[in-house]
């Protein structure tokens, strides 16, 4: 436990290098990437709502101040992997833990077994429910200690570091649960649905 959390820690070029998965370049920067326009939100509280539907017990709408009242995680130094091949390292995220939302909708269906993300302007993205439940998953709301800009998702965006950025969708209005599988906007372009960045998944091969 403790030597993980210190390599997790230590900034050395050598292991920096063991953080880049095949294929990737590391900036500094922070690219910015979407299909589609920024949109725009003059009110939250009469314009946005975030809703939980599919296979669970009943569906749920959070205003926004419901949402923002749900209990907060930040996660220091992850890494982010996009398909077009820039990798982003250390970085600081804040919001609500995909496990700690569970707690606060109406329970699964046990024949739940995947999730696709909606967000504005029809953007979907598809991961299994097995993966949200990871540690590092949650609904992002701030990075690097501030809110989103609206560039970068803002109000709200699923956050699943351990895929390629493509599934962390920017402007997150839904989550769908579902018995099988429906592929998102990118899967249905050819992305490849697995987005493992430490197997390359990039493209399908079908
Ligand atoms: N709503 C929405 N979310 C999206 C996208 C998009 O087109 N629409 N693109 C994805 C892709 S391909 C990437 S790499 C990341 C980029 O996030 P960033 O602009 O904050 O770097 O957002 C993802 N989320
Ligand atoms: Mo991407």
């Amino acid at each position: 436990m403790f030597e993980a959390f210190k390599k997790k820690h230590d900034r050395t070029p050598e292991n920096m290098a063991d953080r880049v998965p095949p294929g990737q370049y590391v900036t500094d920067k922070f690219p910015v990437l979407h299909y589609g326009d920024v949109p725009s939100y003059p009110d939250l509280e009469q314009t946005w709502d975030f809703r939980v539907f599919g296979e669970l017990e009943a569906p749920k709408t959070f205003s926004y101040s419901e949402f923002r009242s749900l209990p907060t995680v930040t996660l220091e130094n992850i890494d982010l992997h996009c398909v077009t091949r820039w990798s982003k390292l250390g970085t600081t995220w804040s919001g609500v833990a995909f496990k700690e939302l569970l707690k606060h909708i109406p329970p699964l269906n046990p024949g739940a077994q995947f999730v696709l993300a909606h967000s504005e302007a029809g953007y979907t993205a598809n991961v299994p429910l097995e993966v949200l439940l990871d540690d590092d998953v949650m609904l992002a709301y701030k990075y690097d200690g501030v809110e989103l800009t609206p560039d970068h998702g803002y109000p709200l965006r699923l956050f699943v570091p351990k895929k390629y950025f493509w599934k962390s969708a920017k402007w997150l209005r839904g989550l769908e649960f579902m018995a099988r599988d429906r592929l998102g906007f990118w899967e249905r372009y050819g992305y490849n649905n697995h987005a493992d960045p430490w197997q390359e998944e990039r493209y399908s091969e079908e």
